[in-house]
């Protein structure tokens, strides 16, 4: 069913594109009526149009808030045209059809996330808007809707094909993204209320998001996936800027944000880190005085793995670093930012990614995360415990060196970002075995040994970095079963939360060997 578009209610605020949009429009022979600042573009342009007080009777009032709120608007949008009880009601109230809605709403999503204050952010709340939208989507076998600029050239290419009018499956089409984006933008403000009054799980739990990209499929070819972008600003994945390279994967994007959020634990101010992440769990991270030397570091844990691996720097990627980290394999470089030269050396490898944020996520940064399972979803807050705010107390005879400490911190760090049960040895501020998502710590602690004397025979070292290492354990050990594991391969100090029933036997094992121990009273589980 083509419907003639012969009258348009045109109300943005974002005014880019209108002035042609309209003008084509008005080409097509469509009366145009418009709210104020809209109708005022619109004018100033040279285009005929209404004032939609006109068509009401009534000013705008209370600052805009009632400008669009009326029968004459409403009437117009829902009332369906084949219906005889419909057409009669237009006719007693003096009610015309409007054929085309376009409305941008107020930028409520922009305004919280410039850091505006309360009143600023409540006066943002589209009600006129989202109520028109609504109505509109609703009579959408008459009416088109219109709630992205990037709609515009899809209805006129409609119009231009059918003599002025618009097509059932586009009215459809454009009706379902119309209640998408009223659903995003409730979910907008609900969230914000929420954040604001200090209640992160409330009653009901609305998400908001704007697909920045179609993959080609999910987690495997037989998975359909998008990738959305939520309306608060920080610097992540979701909010990079891709300067080169091939479109990410869903896969890749899981990744990079695992890489990304890894290396933010560690402070550009103190050291340069780098994290090299596979299948989301990193196979090599580690610190040092550049950049390059970091992922020099990183890479000595597992080479092997690190092939088509995703790489994350918390400084500004410079040349030296680019040029070791484009040696090898890479899918994705993500960073803060880069200097003009790393770019340019990025760009001799045309697949590869390069990813910069224009900041570091901040790892202590509220929020909340979420999972599906069957029949609903679990939200939490983020694990944004940071090492750098624990207390790590001795218990063992030996304390810990200051060498074995500042190992001990980074193991730590690195074991939030490693899936349970994780068990990490470093050296050097360095990964040198990493065990990740085993149900048995007893077979991490070994898995990361196993990877570790793999990288001996690679690299031709006299013996595995393990010998001479410090272990971080994400969770508490059960029963030293695990320790003893990495005692036997050289463990020379430990990290774990402590809180098992039989802290005392583990204590007790580490003691006999001689062995530091330390308790952060924080756990990291991932899954
Ligand atoms: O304050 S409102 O909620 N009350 C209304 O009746 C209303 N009608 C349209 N805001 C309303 N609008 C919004 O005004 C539109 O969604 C659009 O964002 C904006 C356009 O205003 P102007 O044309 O004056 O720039």
């Amino acid at each position: 069913q083509p419907r003639r578009i012969l009258r348009a209610l045109l109300s943005v605020s974002d005014k880019s594109g209108l002035v042609d949009f309209a003008r084509a429009l008005v080409a097509h022979q469509v009366e145009l009526l418009s709210t104020g600042g809209t109708k005022k573009a619109l004018a100033e342009a040279g285009l005929p149009v209404r004032d939609v007080s006109d068509l009401t009777g009534f000013p705008e009032m209370m600052d805009g808030r009632v400008k669009t709120l009326h029968p004459k608007v409403h009437g117009g949008l829902l009332a369906i045209r084949d219906n005889a009880d419909h057409v009669a009601a237009m006719s007693a109230h003096g009610i015309v059809p409007i054929d085309l809605l376009v409305v941008d709403l107020y930028p409520f999503e922009a305004t919280v996330a410039k850091g505006a204050g309360y009143d600023d952010c409540i006066e943002n709340i589209d009600i006129g808007g989202p109520a028109m939208v609504r109505a509109a989507a609703k009579n959408h076998g008459d009416v088109a809707v219109v709630v992205d600029t990037a709609d515009y050239a899809v209805v006129l290419a409609e119009m231009a094909a059918n003599a002025g009018a618009t097509t059932l499956p586009l009215r459809k089409r454009l009706a379902a993204k119309a209640y998408a984006r009223t659903a995003a933008y409730d979910a907008a403000i609900s969230g914000w209320f929420a954040q604001t009054l200090g209640d992160p799980t409330p009653d009901y739990w609305a998400l908001g998001g704007k697909r920045i990209q179609t993959m080609r499929y999910g987690e495997n070819p037989h998975q359909v996936a998008a990738f959305y972008r939520s309306p608060e600003v920080r610097f992540g994945v979701a909010t990079a800027r891709q300067v080169q390279g091939k479109q990410l994967s869903y896969n890749n994007i899981n990744d990079t944000d695992a890489a990304f959020e890894c290396v933010a634990e560690f402070d550009p101010a103190r050291t340069a880190a780098c994290a090299i992440i596979k299948h989301a769990n990193p196979c090599g991270v580690a610190e040092a005085e550049t950049l390059v030397e970091a992922y020099r570091k990183a890479l000595m844990c597992d080479q092997d793995s690190a092939f088509g691996g995703i790489v994350a720097v918390n400084r500004v990627l410079d040349a030296e670093a680019a040029r070791m980290i484009t040696g090898i394999f890479t899918e994705v470089i993500i960073a803060p930012d880069a200097t003009e030269e790393a770019i340019e050396i990025v760009r001799a490898k045309k697949n590869l990614r390069l990813m910069l944020a224009g900041g570091l996520p901040d790892p202590r940064a509220p929020g909340l995360t979420m999972r599906t399972v069957a029949g609903g979803f679990l939200m939490q807050s983020r694990d944004n415990a940071v090492v750098d705010d624990f207390e790590f107390k001795v218990v063992t005879r030996r304390a810990p060196t200051e060498a074995e400490l500042a190992d001990l911190k980074f193991a730590f760090r690195v074991a939030k970002h490693v899936k349970s049960n994780a068990v990490i040895y470093a050296k050097d501020r360095a990964t040198v075995g990493i065990g990740a998502g085993q149900m048995s710590r007893v077979d991490s602690a070994a898995i990361a040994v196993r990877k570790a004397e793999a990288a001996a025979r690679f690299f031709e070292l006299p013996e595995p970095l393990t010998k001479g290492s410090v272990v971080a354990s994400d969770a508490f050990y059960p029963f030293p079963d695990a320790l003893l594991v990495s005692i036997r391969a050289g463990a020379t100090a430990v990290v774990q939360p402590g809180g098992s029933i039989r802290d005392d036997e583990v204590i007790k094992a580490a003691d006999d060997h001689d062995v530091a121990m330390v308790l952060t009273g924080y756990r990291h589980f991932r899954h």
